[in-house]
């Protein structure tokens, strides 16, 4: 019967050392969420204190700002609208790999859309309308197979669109409207949904 008493005891050895594991992946994983969001929050010039109390040392979810998934192991969600914010965006955003929200909206970031954001599969919708961001916008946002809106009107971007974009499903809004893209003009993807808009591009359709 010694025998039998082990099964258990074998069992219950894997299922401790089991669930340890997972606790220390998904602790992991937020750790290196909050890798990549101090490397945002510390790109941005702050006058006004719009980001709020964040201490890097506690857990991005009690942060401003931040949403994180119900278990708290996870960052899905980034609002921050109507702030006196400066800086770039930050490459490192790309490993937020469960992100389901980017809004950084109405808060004049300036630089290029970083290439690494294209890495956010689960990412449902970017907003970073009404900023100074400029440069061209990535080919890898094609990759965003769940975007349902990708708001980037009203800031300072250039080049053509890529064709990349055709990719992005059909029902996706896409604003591009009030930047200075030029090129070719697409009508294919999600630039056949009525609530997508190329409006205020004045050198759309002539040559880049
Ligand atoms: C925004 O902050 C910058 C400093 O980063 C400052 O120069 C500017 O005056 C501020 N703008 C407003 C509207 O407060
Ligand atoms: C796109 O953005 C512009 C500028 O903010 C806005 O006027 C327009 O209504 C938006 N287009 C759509 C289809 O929502
Ligand atoms: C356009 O946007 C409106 C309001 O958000 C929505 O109800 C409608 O379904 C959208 N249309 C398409 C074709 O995506
Ligand atoms: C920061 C910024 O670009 N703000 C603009 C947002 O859009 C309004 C309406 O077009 C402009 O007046 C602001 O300058």
């Amino acid at each position: 019967m010694a025998a039998g008493a082990r099964v258990p005891l074998a069992v219950t050895v894997f299922v401790v050392v089991g669930s340890t594991m997972l606790l220390a992946a998904a602790a992991a994983d937020l750790d290196d969420d909050r890798s990549a969001l101090v490397d945002q929050w510390t790109r941005l010039q702050d006058p006004d204190g719009a980001l709020g109390i964040w201490n890097p040392e506690l857990s991005p979810c009690d942060w401003p700002h931040v949403t994180c998934d119900g278990q708290g192991n996870r960052v899905t969600e980034i609002k921050i609208g109507h702030a006196n914010l400066s800086g770039p965006l930050s490459p490192e955003l790309g490993k937020l790999d469960q992100l389901t929200k980017l809004w950084i909206s109405w808060t004049n970031i300036q630089g290029t859309i970083p290439e690494e954001l294209g890495n956010l599969e689960n990412l449902n919708s970017m907003h970073l309308h009404n900023n100074s961001l400029s440069g061209q916008i990535p080919a890898s946002l094609g990759k965003l197979k769940s975007l349902k809106q990708l708001h980037l009107q009203q800031n300072r971007m250039t080049g053509p669109i890529p064709s990349e974009l055709d990719g992005l499903s059909d029902q996706t809004s896409v604003n591009l409207s009030n930047n200075d893209l030029c090129g070719s003009i697409p009508t294919n993807g999600p630039f056949k949904n009525i609530n997508s808009s190329l409006a205020d591009n004045p050198r759309l359709g002539s040559n880049c």
